[in-house]
Order: C-alpha cells, then sequence, then structure tokens
C-alpha cells in the first residue's frame, strides 16, 4: 500500500532482509547496547483478511475490518463474518488504490467509507446505522477529490474529540510532489482536513477552521504541508493528533498536535522531508517539525502510524504511540510528553507488511498485514 513510485515489492524484500539479518546480529552480541522494551507484548492472529487495509471499532465491542477490494467485514467473539458492505464493482486495486478507509461517528449512528472510485477519485461516502447496520439506502457522497496519480491517496477517516470528521489526502502522487500540492492551500491534496457531515449538505465547514477567513485557501483544510499521511489517530486519553506522513527517498515522520490545537500546522512537504530540507528546499517559517523521523538505513520505508495506546491489557505500554512500517513490519513505541519524544523502542514482534493499526473500542490495539492477518496485541 506505501508503494512508491518504484519497484516496492523489492524495496520491502531488501529492507525485510536487512532487518532480520540486523536482528541477529544483536542476538550474537551480548556486550550490545540494548533499547529497553516498552512492554512484553505478543501477537495473536485473531482473524485472516483479504488484503485488509483499514478497521475500526463497531457498536457491541465489535471490530469492523475493510478488504482493500471493497469489502467490510465485523470481528467479533465468533471471528470474522460475511461482508457487510460491497463495493468491490466501484472501486480498483491498483497502484495504491482500494477501498482505504473506514470510521463511525461517536454514537455508531454514521458509517463512513474512505475509497478510490473506478476513475482513482477519492471518495467518502456516509451511511446510516441502525441497531448496528448499515442502511444501505441511506449511502450519500460527503466528499470527492479526483487525484492526478494512482498513488498517494492517504485516505484515511477518523472522527476528532470535537466530533469533527478528519479526512487525510497525500499529496495527488508521482514523486517529489509535482504540482507543489503539499504547500497550496488551493487543494485539499497534501492536507488534513476537518468537515463537519452532519451540519450542512453535503457537509458543512466548522467555524474554527483555520482557512476560512483566507479567500485563497480551501476552507476544508485542517493541517498542511503532507505527502502521504496514509494513517493517523487521535489520543483517546489526551485527545493530541498523531500523522504517520510516509516520506519520499529517505525520512519518514511522525507529525503530532496538541489536542488544543487551532489547526493551520504547516508540517513541511514538500520543501521539508522529516526535518531535512528536500530538493534545495527552504524550511518554512511556519514548519512544525515532525516528533519523530527514522531513515531507510534500518527499520523500514514506509511509515504506518498508528495508536496511543490506552487499554487495560498491557499496562507498560500505556500512553504510548505504537506504529509500525509497511516495509519492516517490527512494531515500535514512542513514549512521549508533552508533544516531546523520550524513548523508542520496539516490541519485538513482527506483524509483516503493515499496512494499518485498529483500536478496539476497550482500547486495544490490532495491527493489519495487508497479507492478510489480523493480530491483536496482547501482554506476552
Ligand atoms: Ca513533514
Amino acid at each position: 500500500m506505501k508503494v512508491r513510485t518504484k519497484g516496492s515489492a523489492i524495496i520491502g524484500t531488501i529492507c525485510m532482509v536487512a532487518s532480520l539479518t540486523l536482528a541477529t546480529a544483536y542476538a550474537d552480541e551480548p556486550g550490545a547496547p540494548r533499547q529497553a522494551r516498552a512492554a512484553e507484548v505478543t501477537l495473536e492472529e485473531v482473524a485472516t483478511a483479504r488484503n485488509p487495509t483499514a478497521g475500526t471499532a463497531g457498536p457491541g465491542d465489535t471490530v469492523w475490518i475493510a478488504e482493500r477490494a471493497g469489502t467490510v467485514r465485523v470481528l467479533d467473539d465468533q471471528g470474522l463474518g460475511e461482508p457487510v458492505l460491497d463495493i468491490s464493482g466501484e472501486t480498483t486495486t491498483d497502484g495504491e488504490r482500494g477501498l482505504l478507509g473506514v470510521t463511525f461517528d461517536k454514537e455508531f449512528a454514521h458509517f463512513y467509507i474512505s475509497f478510490t472510485d473506478r476513475e482513482g477519485t477519492s471518495t467518502v461516502d456516509e451511511f446510516a446505522v441502525r441497531d448496528g447496520r448499515i442502511q444501505p439506502d441511506t449511502r450519500r457522497t460527503v466528499l470527492t477529490q479526483t487525484q492526478p496519480y494512482a498513488n498517494h491517496n492517504g485516505g484515511d477517516i477518523q472522527f476528532g474529540p470535537d466530533g469533527y470528521l478528519y479526512i487525510a489526502f497525500g499529496d495527488g502522487g508521482a514523486g517529489g510532489d509535482p504540482h507543489g500540492n503539499g504547500q497550496n492551500l488551493d487543494t485539499l491534496l497534501g492536507k488534513l482536513l476537518r468537515i463537519d457531515p452532519s451540519g450542512g449538505e453535503p457537509y458543512a465547514i466548522p467555524s474554527g477552521n483555520p482557512f476560512v477567513d483566507d479567500p485563497n485557501a480551501k476552507d476544508e483544510i485542517w493541517a498542511y504541508g503532507l505527502r502521504n499521511p496514509w494513517r493517523f489517530s487521535f489520543d483517546s486519553g489526551t485527545g493530541d493528533l498523531l500523522i504517520g506522513d510516509v516520506g519520499q527517498n529517505a525520512w519518514e515522520e511522525i507529525d503530532w498536535a496538541p489536542a488544543n490545537s487551532k489547526g493551520g500546522e504547516n508540517y513541511g512537504w514538500a520543501s521539508m522531508e522529516g526535518n531535512h530540507p528536500y530538493r534545495g528546499g527552504t524550511e518554512p517559517a511556519n514548519h512544525v517539525p515532525p516528533v519523530h523521523e527514522y531513515d531507510r538505513n534500518g527499520l523500514g520505508c514506509s511509515v504506518t502510524g498508528g495508536y496511543v495506546y490506552r487499554g487495560e491489557a498491557i499496562p507498560d505500554l500505556r500512553g504510548q504511540y505504537v506504529f509500525s512500517d509497511y516495509c519492516d513490519g517490527t512494531v515500535r513505541a514512542l513514549r512521549m510528553e508533552n508533544g516531546k519524544v523520550t524513548g523508542e523502542s520496539d516490541l519485538g514482534v513482527n506483524a509483516g507488511q503493515v499496512v494499518s493499526f485498529v483500536q478496539g473500542g476497550d482500547g486495544e490495539l490490532y495491527v493489519l498485514d495487508i497479507g492478510g492477518g489480523v493480530s491483536r496485541i496482547n501482554p506476552a
């Protein structure tokens, strides 16, 4: 899913082999420095899906899993059920396309899907939900965005603690942001959006959005300067925002904003890649640098943002941001205090080609391998 503009499968294989080699070397050197484990965990594969891409907590302690080709299936204690939604005739799986995001509103009254349609146009649709079931005849399109290329669609959708719907779009694709979308406030590409789907038809703009008074900027924009914010989340404990923004060739990054942010953050792309000027770019004066970055020389080549763990089962992990990488599925954790990373560790488990995390209603985390695995992170 991270699929860059070049042979990603090969990159992924190389990354995976390199990391296995590193892990082995580590084990053979008792004197080598070792990062303290954030917590002792194991992965339990609880289901196998068909190319799962995203998921969300559903009503009644269920977890709803989106499959890339266009189906949604519900995971409960009986396992993964038959599809409850099937839009496979309306999407494609070329490039980085497909069904890319799903979420409920806070009351489980509406279900939202984010996908690329048969023309590659990013589309967010809404369904009413009654008694835990999608009502197909209530479907409506909330927002669309045409895409110039097949990659960097972003597509994650999440409701914030403010009750508004946030939508992440990548820069439109190709490589190096050829149209300058990241820094252009007159496009929704390369942005995190904030809209109110229940406040108008097809949606309302929250009055506090940062650019509503700027005639040269799209009112939907919450934050900008993003390349491919494939996965983002809100800390269910603090309300802070965390974004995993996939890098171009050198730096993978995690961006952060506090719960009391007024929006308008410029995360730098394509002037910056992580903390580094990109292609001779100049750092924007208002650049908000990542709270964490990593290069391509170690673990991975395409960050997959996750969640701050707020579950009960793994007390040592509470308050840490759990994330991974598509090319090296080592599950990692960041300790954070007031927006600063104070520690980084790996959790000693590898979840494969990690395309997404899902936070269950109980706060426990699941990790999705695009190859099929749906695993829960359990205490060891
Ligand atoms: Ca950035």
